[in-house]
């Protein structure tokens, strides 16, 4: 059987570290496309001469031709550009729009089949017109950001614990964005309820809301690090983790940007909830109850992304 095809649209921080990922885990034959000539190629060159050393047989091609990515499994968008100091995710609204009209014009034309994750921000409302502009399945395209932001929420507290952060498991709903909402009440160290570990004198009330503000605030806190752009570790780790899930239909219970459609009282708007994804794509959205308080953090986090979309509209009037 032919190994997958994995293309990785944006070849720049986060799109580099994805190749060598994926290749490390071998997942598939990698094709990373970028705009900017010679990036994608000298990228896919240096990832495929550590194959001896760590011992992958992945293949590693660099493009700047759609062509390339004929037939691709999964394509993995980080097109466009990110933050810097003092910009808001939100304020790459504009450009990154442009990039997802031809990446999803792309994708439609030479990968129709493949289960598309976006990781451009701002997340919710890219991956809804990533959706649009190539016209793929709901269930076939999602983004990727509440792995990572529950990534970082388990980070935080297995710090916070002293224990590993395997044994933690966190919940984070919403968008992608400074109103994204960590359930405390589902996240648990060893299926313990961070409420319960509260009042076994585990942590205090105040730290764990320190906590969980450092989770929000914590894509910024590594912009204002790193200076000329954002993250891209962690978040090339929490894709390549769902990629894996579909790839190897795995059934993974992820929180992503998924298609709700019902659930959640939502009509057909993109943001992020726990789902099941496997060999499907998205195959199943977990609507699970909140109480009053968690409501009205999931309210305004939709609120939030409603505006992107509704702004998205407003400047290209194909999506209106
Ligand atoms: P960067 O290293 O700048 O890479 C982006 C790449 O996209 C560059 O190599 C560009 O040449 C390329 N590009 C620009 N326009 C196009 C186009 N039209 N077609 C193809 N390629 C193009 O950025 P990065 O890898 O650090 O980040 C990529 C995106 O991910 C940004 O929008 C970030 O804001 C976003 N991001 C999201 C998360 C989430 O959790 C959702 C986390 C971190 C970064």
């Amino acid at each position: 059987m032919a190994r997958p095809k994995i293309a990785l649209i944006g070849a720049g921080q986060i799109g580099g570290t994805l190749a060598h990922l994926a290749a490390m885990k071998e997942l598939g034959d990698v094709v990373l496309f970028d705009i900017s000539e010679g990036t994608p190629q000298g990228k896919a060159l240096d990832i495929a001469q550590s194959g001896p050393s760590e011992g992958f047989d992945a293949r590693m091609k660099g493009a700047n031709d759609y062509a390339d990515i004929a037939g691709a499994d999964v394509c993995i968008v980080t097109a466009g550009v990110p933050r810097k100091p003092g910009m808001s995710r939100d304020d790459l609204l504009g450009i990154n729009l442009k990039v997802m009209k031809s990446v999803g014009e792309g994708i439609a034309k030479h990968a129709p089949d493949a289960f598309v994750i976006c990781i451009t921000n701002p997340l919710d409302a890219m991956v809804w017109a990533l959706r649009e502009f190539s016209g793929l399945p709901h269930n076939k395209v999602c983004g990727m950001a509440g792995v990572l932001d529950s990534a970082r929420f388990r980070h935080f507290l297995s710090l916070e614990f002293n224990v590993s952060m395997r044994d933690v498991t966190a919940f984070v709903l919403g968008g992608h964005g400074d109103t994204m909402v960590p359930l405390t009440r589902y996240s648990t160290v060893a299926g313990i309820p961070l409420p319960d570990l509260v009042k076994m004198g585990w942590t205090t009330q105040e730290k764990l809301d320190g906590i969980v503000q450092r989770t929000r605030d914590g894509g910024a806190e590594i912009v204002g690090l790193l200076k000329t752009g954002s993250a891209f570790y962690a978040p090339a780790t929490s894709a390549i983790e769902m990629a894996e899930a579909y790839l190897k239909d795995q059934k993974r219970v992820l929180p992503c940007a998924a298609h709700v459609d019902g659930a959640y009282g939502l009509k057909g708007m993109y943001v992020g909830v726990p789902t099941v994804i496997g060999a499907g794509g998205v195959e199943k959205i977990i609507d699970i109850k909140l109480d009053r308080d968690e409501q009205a953090m999931m309210d305004k986090s939709i609120e939030a992304v409603k505006g992107l979309v509704e702004a998205c509209k407003g400047i290209d009037s194909s999506l209106a």
